[in-house]
Formats: C-alpha cells, structure tokens, sequence
C-alpha cells in the first residue's frame, strides 16, 4: 500500500498479538527475568495523556528487553477503590462497583489501541474480592506480628453531613458539599507501625542507588530524623515543663515558651480559666492537613505562667499555641522567634522580643530582622559562653551543659508517623475485624476471609454506608459465638497498592502471592510513575515489603530497584474572565493564530494563559482516543517520546503530533523501497552507510537503557535521512530492516507491517534486538585542513593515518589551492598526519 492505514493496521496487529498470547510472561523460562512496571491508574474514568505517556515508557522498555533476550513481565490492573466512585454514587446515584467498573472496561479499551505490550492475562483490580481478600489476610499476618494496632487519633468531622472527611475533602477549612466549618475529633482507629521501621526505611534510600536524587530526599525529609534536646524548664507554679528542640545552640534566643492545645498543661489552665478552654475549643476548628497547620495564622493564649531560663533564669511567659502539635517531640517548645518563622511570625503578633544568637560574625551581632526569620549557618552571638561558636559546636556545648544540670537529654526524634488506614468510607478493603463486647477485638477468621463489601448500600444519607446497613455489620463473635458487630472501617487505598507489584508476579487462589515466583520476578527493575507518588505511595510500597520481609515472606527489602519519575504533559490555557469569574476553554474549543485566541462560539478574543499540567478544571485537555482516531497509535506513541526528555514535562503540540503523522509515513515510504535494486544487480556495499548504522543501534540501545527515548527518537530520524538518501545497495537494504527493527519498541504496529513486507521471520516484537560490528563504531575517516600559507583554503576527507606524501599530493592536486597559489612555486608543504597540510608558496 502506498500508505500506512493505522485504522486497519493497528487493528490487526493487535489482534495477531492478542491470539498469540505474544506478552505473556513465562516464570518459568530459562531467559534472565525483567519486570517492567508502570504505576497502575485510578479507573477515573478515561485514560488521559499523561497515563499515555507514563505507558509509552514503559512500553518501549518492555519491547526492547524483550528483543534483547529477556523474559519480561509487564502487567496492568486497576487501584480501583476510593472516594470518586462514591462521590459518583452521591452524585448520580449509581453503584460505586458499577461506576468502577464501566470505567475499567472502558479505559482498559483505551489503552488496547495503544497496542502496549502487557500481559492481560495477570489484570486485576484492587475491588476484586479475591485481591482484597487476601490483603486482609495479610493485614491479619501483620496484627500478629504487632505491626497493626488501634489508638485514638484526630479526624475531620463535618458537623452537617455528619460525617468523617478525608483531607482532600477539607476546603478552607469547611466540608466540601456541606460548607460546614469542620471540627476535630478524636476516634479510635487502626494504625500500621510504619515508625519500627524508620531507621530501615531511611538507612535503604542509600542503596537505591537508581532512584532520582530529588525523590530519595524528599523520603528522607518525610522520615524526618532529627538530632535535639529534649529539657525541662521550671515554672513558676512549681512544676516543670520538658521541651524538645533541634537547635539547641539558639536558647539564648528563647523568648517565650509555647505548648499544643492538648497539652496537659493547656488543659490544667483550661479547666480553671474558661477563656483557655474557649481558645482550644476554637483551635479545634480548620483542618488536620499538614499544610493546613503550616499555613494557619499563629494563635495563641498566655497562660500567665512563667518559665524560667536554664541559663539566665529569665522569666519566659508560657503560651498555648496552635501551631504547636502534641505528637511531635514533647508537644511543646522553646520559641525563638529570630530563627524559627513560626516563633517569629508568633512574636511579632503578640509583641515578644526578637533576639539575634546567629550572625555571620561578631561584629554583625546588632543586626535588626528583615521582617523574617532566619534559619541559617553562622557564628552564635548574644549568647554568653557561646559567642563566637559554630552553630555544630554550641549545640554540642549546650547539650553537655543542660546533661550536667541534669535537666535533659539529647535526643532523635523522627517527623514519621504510624500510618493511620482507617477510612469511614464504604468504598474499600474492609478491615478484617469484629468487635464484641465480651471478648473485645477479634480477628475475622482466615477461613472466613475474605469479608465482602455488601451490594446493597444506601447513599443518600451522608456517612458511611456499611455503619447503617441493616444486616452486614451484624454478626456472631467468632470467639465466643455472642452477637457482635463488624467493623465498618475500610482501608486506606495506599494499602491496596502497597503490594500490588507482588501479585502481579504470582496469583494463587490460596495465598496472596507465591513467594518462589516473586522471588523469580522482583525486585522491580524498572518502576515508571508520575513524581507527585515520590513520598507517600513509594514509602508505604517500602514498608509493606519491609514488613514481610521481616514476616519471612518475602527475600529482599525494597521493592524498585530503580525508579523513574517521568514529567508531565503539558498545554496552553485559554480563559475568559465573566463579572470576575474565571471562565476556562479546551483547545477544541478556540482558534488559535500566531497573534493570539478567539472562541469559536463567538469570534471574540480568549486570554492566553500559562503552559501547564493538563487538567479537567483548566480544561486544557486533550483526548488521547481522538488523537489515536486521527494518527494512529504509533504516531500518538512517537510524539510521547520524542519532543522532550522525559524527566521533562512535554508540551503538547497539534503541530508535533502531525508531525509524527508526516514520518510514519515517510518511514513506510522508506521500508517500501527495500530489495527494489537488490535484483538488478546493485549489490555493492556502502560501507559508510553500515557505520551510519552500527551507530544508530549502538546508541539507540543505550539510550533506551537509560530511558532517554528522545535520543534514540533522535538517532532513527538521523538513520532514516541517512537512508533516504542512500543509493542502493546490500548496505541499504540492511539498514531498512534494521530500522523496522529499531523502531519497533516505538512503532510497533507500523513494524510490524513492514517485518512482514520484508519477509521476516515470525513478529517483529519476538525478533532479536539487531547486533551491531563495534569494530564499525570507531572512526576511520578524519578531516584534514588544507591552509595555504596558514590561511584555511580546502579540507580534505581521507582514511585515517594516510601518509604524508599522499596528503601532500591530494593536497596539491586541490583546485581550490591550485587558484589560490595561482602559479607561484611551492617552497615548502608541512604536513601534520591525520590533521593538516601547509603549503607555503
Ligand atoms: C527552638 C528552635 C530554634 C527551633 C530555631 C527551630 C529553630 P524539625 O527540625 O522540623 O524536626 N518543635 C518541636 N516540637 C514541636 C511541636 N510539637 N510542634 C511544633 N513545633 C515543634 O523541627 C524541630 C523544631 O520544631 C524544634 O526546634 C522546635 O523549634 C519545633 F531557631 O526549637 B525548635
Ligand atoms: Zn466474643
């Protein structure tokens, strides 16, 4: 065919792969193992660009190790559970399970006509019973062990909807449907013991030494390891009040002393003085988030006690605060205000001193704030016998000091915290318990495992539907056979893909996973995912592994031996501001010229906005099926990977995409040429094609190794021109398979066309990885310069290590030298082998 038809194609090729079983992976083959893993999505409903290209990524890696000799797993599921299903459920009243899986069927159509190369037979979803049976069985392996335990711990109570939200749920404070100012309140929940493993989740990061920097130390800041001091000061009631801090070196800064609304101290004052219970009533109020409490504005309550300083017997007032939290250190602090934000911006509200103790010299110790704090290396000033140390050595001089008053202890403190997974929630993994009220907690059996979510659930009253289902939560203690209730709570759905990547590799009926074939297949060797899962997702997978490693379940500790975070895609915005309402247009919705955007409804001028992550709310989306309808998958699939690197985030481009259009075609124009001449004789060899060649597959090669898909994008065009240009021959005709062949991890479906034009072999997705002659890599031909009296006239190209006669007859025999002496006699030609010839005439 003069043209490659992706419609006809695409499909077919599929197909050819699907009956074949062609990416099934076989644990038992003899071939080196390679597990290729891509972060399975949320089924939101459709696939967009980003999942495209998180999937092309890995994709092209699974096809080249595959044509590299390796046995490859690269699966695809679902991470089904969560709160969208449910709010679809509130919203249009359907069925959580129904919404979840009309989604699934429609994006796993989605993603089949992008022709990746996974193994669908290994597909499942976090929803399934099955899966999530056996998650409760290893949640029940982990209680016993001790890693699972229930402890009272805030929630976010919307007083309206009468419901427990989740973070995200919290919108400036207020329930997202209700507009209710939410509460705090404590309940009782399941916890995992993340923190045991603290020393060991921060001492891995080291050796995972394929890992981007960035993401290692962001794990390594939400771990939190911290160095301190842990003291008591007096007060001036009589009793004593210990606070932990990380910068001992600055207590001579200390100008007021502030402890958490929880504190005990807070609720002694509170239980007297009803304005300091009406201050910790009110911070109650606004969400639990981290970022919340960060931004918050600094409250707080003088107690009208005092605290006296270890070192000046100063009297510092004691605060209630709000920034201050009771799980962290002691749950009260020294604030110094000139080195901490919070202290200052908490100073500066309530008219305390602000005192220098770090300076960058002596002579800088006056120095009056620039409005902030400052948190930096210097020398310590205004502190007595600290003056002129370094901040390292007055930590080290004021932790001896206060050791020796017998007052404190230097201290590690860790920012992590047990992981809270309890969920109000119905859709989710039930947790596997039953609370009766003779025996208390119970585990759910095995043998009655797993506890499936019940069908018929009610959504229209707020709240969690299985704490008001009329017969699921009702039944018999399995200890001493009493009634008892089931526990309503679900799990987090970071539960539900800590483990995902073991079941991939093995899926028994009677056991989570098998640990022979994880053993075969895991660790990860490549793990592919968007940054925004650089702490949380990645630390909980850590964990889970850790965890049943320490279960004896599983050989080695972390999951990925090497990680790729890969940027996002990206489009301009298009706005229009209505009576001061920001309105958004998609793409498909504008004119675009060189000048500027006008909305095709109305002819009139939009606002360009700025370029960034496509997304539903800025409507800067583009529709991956659309543009698989339009170009066909393979040029969707080469555009993912060749405009940026792809660490970088990629700007999508209707110009870049039809581009890619322009060279499927003009690489099916190319491989058509293949074997025209080859009868007619012209069998010569083109030996500076062949080393043309050699380097694209070289180089490709390790460019796909090192996830640099753009570079190998970069060296199939520079091949192809190369071979366009070519006149027929052996080398020619060798060079169009060995594009088919380089471009089939990218383009597989147009490969695979072209492999079956060309008379190979079976598929071009089972074929070997084309080998390559090293000794071609190495450059035999150099450059000469040819001056005439040191004035650059010609070059000349010549094999390497010519000799000097020859370079000097070639040189004279230069017509452009000839004009240049222009007759005159030569008296003297210096020749420098491999890289000059001066003639002096
Ligand atoms: C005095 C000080 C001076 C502090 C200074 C910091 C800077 P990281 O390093 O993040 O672990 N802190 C201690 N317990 C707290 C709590 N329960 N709630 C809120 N803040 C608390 O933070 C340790 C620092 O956070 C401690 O060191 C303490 O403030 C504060 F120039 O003490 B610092
Ligand atoms: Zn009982």
């Amino acid at each position: 065919a003069r043209r490659f038809d992706p419609a006809i194609a695409d499909a077919k090729w599929q197909g050819v792969w699907d009956a074949a079983s062609t990416f099934r992976a076989d644990s038992s083959s003899a071939k080196p193992k390679s597990y290729v893993l891509e972060m399975f999505p949320y089924p939101s409903g459709r696939i967009h660009v980003g999942h495209v290209r998180n999937y092309a990524m890995g994709d092209v890696l699974a096809r080249y190790k595959r044509m590299t000799g390796h046995e490859v797993l690269h699966p695809m599921g679902w991470d089904a559970f969560g709160m969208p299903a449910e709010n679809a459920a509130m919203e249009r009243g359907v069925h959580p399970g129904g919404w979840t899986r009309d989604n699934i069927a429609h994006m796993k159509a989605q993603l089949k006509r992008l022709g990746f190369a996974l193994d669908w037979s290994r597909e499942f979803a976090t929803c399934d019973p099955e899966y999530y049976g056996h998650e409760q069985a290893l949640f029940l392996k982990l209680y016993e062990a001790g890693l699972v335990y229930r402890k009272e711990s805030e929630v976010n109570w919307d007083p309206v909807d009468m419901t427990v939200l989740a973070n995200e749920q919290v919108i400036d404070g207020k329930g997202w449907r209700s507009g209710a100012a939410i509460e705090r309140r404590k309940l009782s929940q399941w916890f995992l013991k993340i923190t045991q493993f603290a020393g060991d989740l921060l001492d891995g990061l080291s050796t995972l030494d394929q890992w981007p920097d960035k993401v290692r130390l962001m794990q390594e800041n939400w771990i939190g390891k911290s160095q301190g001091l842990q003291f008591a000061f007096d007060l001036s009631n009589g009793d004593s009040l210990e606070v932990y801090t990380t910068r001992p070196d600055t207590i001579f800064g200390a100008s007021f002393v502030a402890v958490a609304p929880d504190h005990p101290l807070a609720q002694g004052v509170a239980a007297m003085n009803c304005d300091a219970a009406k201050f910790i009533a009110q911070c109650k109020r606004g969400g639990t988030t981290a970022a919340e409490l960060e931004t918050a504005e600094k409250l707080g309550f003088d107690t009208g006690i005092g605290a006296r300083h270890p070192f000046t017997d100063a009297h510092l007032p004691v605060f209630i605060a709000n920034f201050v939290l009771m799980d962290y250190g002691t749950g009260a602090v020294m604030g110094v205000p000139g080195h901490d934000q919070r202290d200052y911006e908490f100073a500066d509200k309530y008219g305390l001193p602000i005192l220098r103790v770090v300076a960058s010299g002596l002579d800088d110790a006056a120095r009056p704030f620039d409005g902030e704090a400052e948190s930096g290396d210097g020398l310590i000033v205004n502190s007595q016998f600290l003056d002129g140390m370094s901040v390292e050595n007055a930590k080290r001089e004021v932790i001896r000091r206060i050791e020796g008053q017998g007052r404190g202890q230097g201290r590690t403190v860790w920012r992590l915290r047990d992981w809270g997974v309890s969920r109000q929630r119905y859709w989710g993994t039930p947790i596997p318990f039953i609370h009766c009220d003779a025996c208390g907690i119970v585990p759910v059996p095995e043998g009655q495992l797993p506890v499936v979510l019940p069908e018929d659930v009610d959504f229209s009253a707020p709240g969690n539907p299985l704490e008001r289902h009329p017969t699921w939560k009702h039944v018999d203690c399995p200890a001493c056979g009493s009634a008892a209730r089931r526990e309503t709570d679900t799990l987090d759905t970071f539960v539900d893909s800590s483990w995902y990547f073991l079941r991939f590799a093995s899926q028994p009926a009677d056991k989570p996973f098998d640990s022979e074939e994880v053993a075969a297949w895991l660790p990860v060797e490549q793990y592919i995912g968007g940054v925004e899962h650089a702490i949380l997702h990645l630390l909980y997978a850590r964990f889970w592994t850790r965890a049943l490693n320490h279960l004896g379940m599983v050989d080695f500790a972390e999951p990925f031996a090497s990680l790729f975070t890969q940027g996002m895609v990206t489009h301009e915005t298009y706005a229009r501001e209505d009576g001061g309402r920001e309105t958004w247009y998609g793409p498909d919705e504008v004119i675009r010229t060189a000048e500027g955007a006008t909305l095709k409804a109305d002819g009139q001028p939009v606002t360009i906005g700025k370029v960034v992550k496509m997304s539903k709310s800025k409507k800067n989306v583009v529709d991956p099926d659309a543009m698989v309808d339009r170009y066909g998958a393979d040029a969707v699939r080469w555009f993912m990977l060749s405009d940026s690197p792809p660490e970088r985030d990629l700007p999508w481009s209707e110009a870049g995409i039809e581009g890619c259009g322009r060279f499927v075609q003009r690489l099916w124009r190319l491989f058509g040429t293949f074997g025209v001449d080859s009868q007619g004789g012209e069998q010569g060899d083109d030996p500076a094609l062949d080393r043309k060649v050699a380097q694209a597959v070289a180089g490709a090669g390790a460019d796909i190794e090192a996830l640099s898909f753009n570079k190998a994008v970069a060296r199939i065009y520079e091949l192809t021109s190369a071979v366009e240009k070519a006149a027929p021959s052996r080398s020619r005709d060798d060079a169009i398979r060995t594009l088919v062949l380089l471009a089939a991890p990218m383009m597989p479906h147009l490969a695979e066309e072209a492999w079956s034009l060309l008379g190979g072999e079976g598929l071009v997705a089972e074929a070997a990885w084309p080998v390559f002659d090293a000794a071609l890599l190495i450059a035999n031909e150099v450059t000469i310069a040819v001056q005439v009296k040191g004035k650059l006239r010609d070059t000349l190209t010549v094999a390497k290590g010519t000799a000097a006669a020859d370079l000097e007859a070639l040189a004279l025999a230069s017509e452009k030298v000839q004009r240049s002496i222009d007759g005159a006699p030569v008296r003297k030609v210096i020749v420098v082998p491999d890289k000059l010839v001066n003639i002096v005439a």
